[in-house]
């Protein structure tokens, strides 16, 4: 009864999604746990169609896998309304999608909130994606969440809007000069969401429970990353739910020990995109030229990514946090041409060699990156589907990351297209 967790070992972006749609052939059920329309998750098909994800998992152009949005999930029905609509719209069959009656649902009040907050903080923002992401987990934590199946029963809906808004309207206007929410507008709108999921809503942990029952194979689809956690990330500077292998369990009701596999995906460099620290940041050509070569820019919101070197450091953290049994490395194709590759081995911090994440936020703020070079490689690999068709510095460069990291690489991406990979055996 195989459970497999594939997450972002690093900051986001990994290609988390291409990995998944790749399994998704082989699996049966692919399943959100966490984050909501703040993921952008690209899958390029065989036939060079490009699919950006938000809120759909990754297994939606998998035909034989049914697609499940777990209860960890926050969900913006319109947005995923539009995508459903949009994939239809492109012959993807998206009427198997399973929704969870416990799942959060992102509200005006969420958006709005989310949008005037960062501009309140100024140079202390998070750089968020504006979706709603941190308030709607917010008032899940402070039991004032909207969930699902509060569409079902437009009493209840009414009854928890009128109670959150008379706070958040006090604070949107009073605090923030903002419009107040108007309570029967959000519910007429919602009800009309209401009406087009309620075939979908449904108890997926028991769905799930009875899968694995069954031997069927469960495929947990990450969104963000390790390093994007609210708890084991870069505080403050993280997305508002738990990325990691155990928010997989939370965010399903699959407990721990049916989890098999966890499939770690990180960039053979690294990116981020927000705000917060980065100790491998480039800010000079080297740091361009990845952002041009891997199309760096946001799936979401088109912000442009910040790129580096491969920090080892974060990938042991992830290796660790997460319990990775596989890791996958993506875009090798991109560090085709460079003289030479640099891997950060360890930080040092006030004087001081550590080689494991800093206790505290400002010390991984001071840290600063010690780095190893290898010699680069000049070859394009995007059609090495072997690894004695990659060139002899790019597979000791993985050699050296697997080692460091201490976990096995089992996959390279050298291209984004679902075959575009060399496979370890
Ligand atoms: P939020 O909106 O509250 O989750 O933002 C909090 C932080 O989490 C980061 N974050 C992301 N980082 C990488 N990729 C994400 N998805 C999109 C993509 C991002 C985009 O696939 O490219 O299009 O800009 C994602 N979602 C959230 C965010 O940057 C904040 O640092
Ligand atoms: P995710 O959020 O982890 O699913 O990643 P995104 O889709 O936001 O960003 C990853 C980007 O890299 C997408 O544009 C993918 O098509 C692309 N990609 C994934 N794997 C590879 C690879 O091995 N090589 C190249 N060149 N691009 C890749
Ligand atoms: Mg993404």
């Amino acid at each position: 009864m195989p459970a497999i967790v594939l997450l972002g070992a690093q900051w986001g972006d990994e290609g988390k999604g291409k990995v998944t749609d790749l399994l998704g052939a082989q699996v049966d059920y692919v399943v959100r746990y966490s984050g909501g329309n703040n993921a952008g998750h690209t899958v390029v098909t065989p036939d060079g169609q490009k699919y950006a994800l938000h809120l759909m998992p990754s297994g939606a152009l998998s035909p034989n896998a049914v697609t499940v949005l777990g209860n960890g999930v926050v969900i913006d029905p319109k947005v995923l309304l539009g995508e459903m609509d949009g994939l239809t719209e492109r012959g993807v069959d998206v009427s198997g999608l399973l929704i969870s009656g416990d799942a959060h649902l992102i509200m005006p009040h969420h958006r709005a909130l989310d949008r005037v907050v960062e501009r309140y903080l100024g140079s202390a923002r998070i750089g968020t994606t504006g979706r709603g992401i941190g308030p709607a987990y917010g008032d899940k934590v402070a039991r004032t969440g909207i969930r699902v199946q509060d569409l079902l029963d437009p009493g209840i809906l009414r009854q928890k809007l009128e109670l959150v808004l008379r706070e958040k309207n006090q604070v949107l206007a009073k605090v923030y000069n903002r419009k107040a929410l108007s309570v029967d507008a959000v519910v007429e709108e919602y009800l009309g969401y209401a009406e087009r999921l309620r075939p979908h809503i449904t108890d997926t942990r028991t769905v799930l429970w009875q899968a694995l029952a069954r031997g069927e194979t469960v495929l947990l689809e990450g969104a963000q990353a390790t390093m994007l956690d609210l708890d084991h990330g870069t505080y403050p500077f993280v997305t508002s739910s738990n990325p990691t292998a155990a928010g997989a369990c939370v965010g399903t009701g699959i407990p721990p020990t049916a989890l098999n596999q966890v499939i770690a995906v990180a960039k053979a460099y690294t990116t981020r995109v927000g705000s917060g620290p980065f100790p491998t940041e480039l800010f000079e050509e080297v740091g361009a030229h990845l952002r041009k070569i891997g199309a760096e820019y946001g799936t979401t919101t088109g912000r442009e990514r910040r790129c580096g070197w491969f920090d080892a450091v974060v990938g042991r953290y992830a290796v660790q946090v997460n319990g990775v049994t596989d890791l996958v490395i993506t875009k090798l194709d991109v560090l085709s041409g460079l003289e030479r590759v640099k891997i950060c081995v360890g930080y040092e911090v006030d004087g001081e060699r550590v080689e494991v994440m800093p206790t505290t936020q400002t010390e991984f703020h001071h840290a600063v990156p010690i780095y190893e070079e290898l010699p680069g490689w000049w070859e394009d690999v995007s059609k090495a589907r072997t690894e004695a068709e990659l060139p002899a510095n790019a597979r000791a460069y993985l050699a050296r990351l697997e080692e460091l990291c201490g976990a096995r690489v089992s996959m390279v991406g050298v291209g984004p297209g679902r075959e575009e990979n060399v496979i370890r055996h």
